[in-house]
């Protein structure tokens, strides 16, 4: 009740984009005070994300909302925004959230949720140049931030806090398509599919962005600091090496589940190493969920035991000014252009929506190679996310084209519906 009044406060003010690009910046000399600053972004601006979620489930018809799955996920975003504004947090300055947000997007005051602390901490010390730890307060020499303790103590515990939140969340897919099937079941109707669709859409774009800005914040904060990366972008992803590692993958799943000897080649054809800023875990996610369905059409197609003459499928890397294009052709016999559509839905399936979290470890569970999964339109989702896109091309009869492609700038802003 007054939890549900603080979400819808915080539901109106306007989520906040971020760029892969801004990500780097942002995360490029990490300090304390870098820390700490990125921690009073997310703090405000996770509880804002959250509450649109919790707001967007509420307002669904009772048809769908009320399905016992569906509440479990809402209950588990209201407790994550229950958390995060309980958590004290120092004083906000103003100057500290333009890093991050567009002025012209910004309302005029942030929701004063966080309990403060009773010491002011943030302030900027004009002698930063000669700063070093003075008693028990720390001068970080050039982010103009002292970072005390009360500081220190406040980011681990904001990191602390916002990786149970991403633990708490690990299962809304499954749940959410668990959900579906239940109002699938009980449906009268209320819904059309297509609002469905786009809901969810929506939803797991969000999740999406809530994960990549958690799991970027936490990464930064406690590491493995590798070579070329920052936080979990790689701003030297070699497309070929991700590529050859998903074509591993997909061809041993595939060998797995068939009981294959030898899966379907599939040729890679790449001028050159190309190198660009992103997320491998993402970008690999894409390209073996692509594979997979390849293999799957082509092995279902001519039967298991045609295995040393399945037709080759061919991946093509290709890479312009704004776009670096990866396309996967396979003679799988394709669909019809009216099936199309239907491989992006997520009511037509049947769960097992966890083989598409890009976390997700692929050793627990035995691969789903066979039917649609949420894994073409998640992928999809994945490759919008940071300003790319998924098509599918068939000719029915011979195979499908999929064309993967990735903005090669990475300053799209995040995809932020509602
Ligand atoms: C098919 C169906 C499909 C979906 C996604 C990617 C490739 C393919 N091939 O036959």
């Amino acid at each position: 009740p007054q939890l549900y009044d603080k979400i819808k406060h915080f539901a109106r003010f306007p989520q906040t984009g971020v760029s892969l690009r801004q990500m780097v910046m942002f995360g490029q000399k990490p300090s304390p005070a870098t820390f700490f600053k990125a921690s009073q972004f997310l703090h405000e601006e996770l509880p804002i994300r959250l509450a649109h979620r919790v707001k967007e489930l509420d307002e669904l018809p009772r048809s769908l909302g009320d399905m016992p799955s569906i509440v479990k996920v809402k209950n588990w975003y209201a407790q994550s925004f229950q958390e995060l504004i309980e958590l004290p947090s120092p004083v906000l300055s103003t100057e500290l959230k333009s890093s991050f947000r567009n002025q012209t997007k910004s309302p005029k005051s942030f929701p004063q949720s966080t309990p403060n602390l009773a010491v002011p901490q943030v302030k900027p010390s004009k002698n930063y140049h000669q700063s070093v730890p003075i008693g028990h307060r720390y001068f970080n020499n050039y982010e103009n931030i002292e970072c005390t303790p009360p500081i220190l103590s406040y980011t681990e515990s904001f990191v602390k806090t916002i990786e149970g939140v991403k633990r708490r969340h690990d299962p809304v897919v499954t749940t959410m398509a668990q959900g579906i099937m239940e109002y699938k079941q009980h449906r009268k109707s209320s819904m059309i599919d297509a609002d469905v669709q786009q809901f969810l859409d929506r939803f797991y774009m969000s999740r999406i962005g809530i994960r990549m800005l958690i799991g970027q914040h936490s990464a930064l904060y406690r590491g493995p600091f590798m070579r070329n990366y920052v936080g979990v972008i790689c701003t030297r992803t070699n497309i070929k090496d991700i590529a050859q590692d998903a074509i591993a993958n997909a061809r041993f799943i595939c060998e797995d589940y068939y009981g294959l000897f030898k899966a379907p080649e599939v040729k890679m054809f790449c001028p050159g190493d190309i190198e660009f800023m992103y997320v491998p875990s993402h970008l690999n996610h894409m390209v073996f969920e692509l594979l997979k369905n390849s293999l799957r059409a082509v092995v279902e197609r001519f039967g298991p035991d045609y295995e040393d003459d399945y037709p080759p499928i061919k991946l093509v890397i290709a890479h312009g000014k704004e776009d670096i294009t990866i396309k996967i052709s396979d003679e799988g016999g394709g669909l019809p252009r009216s099936g199309i559509p239907v491989v992006w839905t997520y009511m037509y399936t049947t769960a097992q929506a966890q083989e598409l979290e890009p976390e997700f470890n692929k050793s627990e569970f035995k691969a789903p190679m066979a039917g649609f999964g949420y894994g073409l339109p998640i992928s999809r989702l994945y490759a919008r996310y940071f300003g790319g896109d998924l098509k599918l091309i068939s000719m029915e009869g011979y195979g499908t084209d999929a064309y993967l492609h990735l903005n090669r700038l990475s300053n799209s802003d995040e995809p932020l519906i509602m």
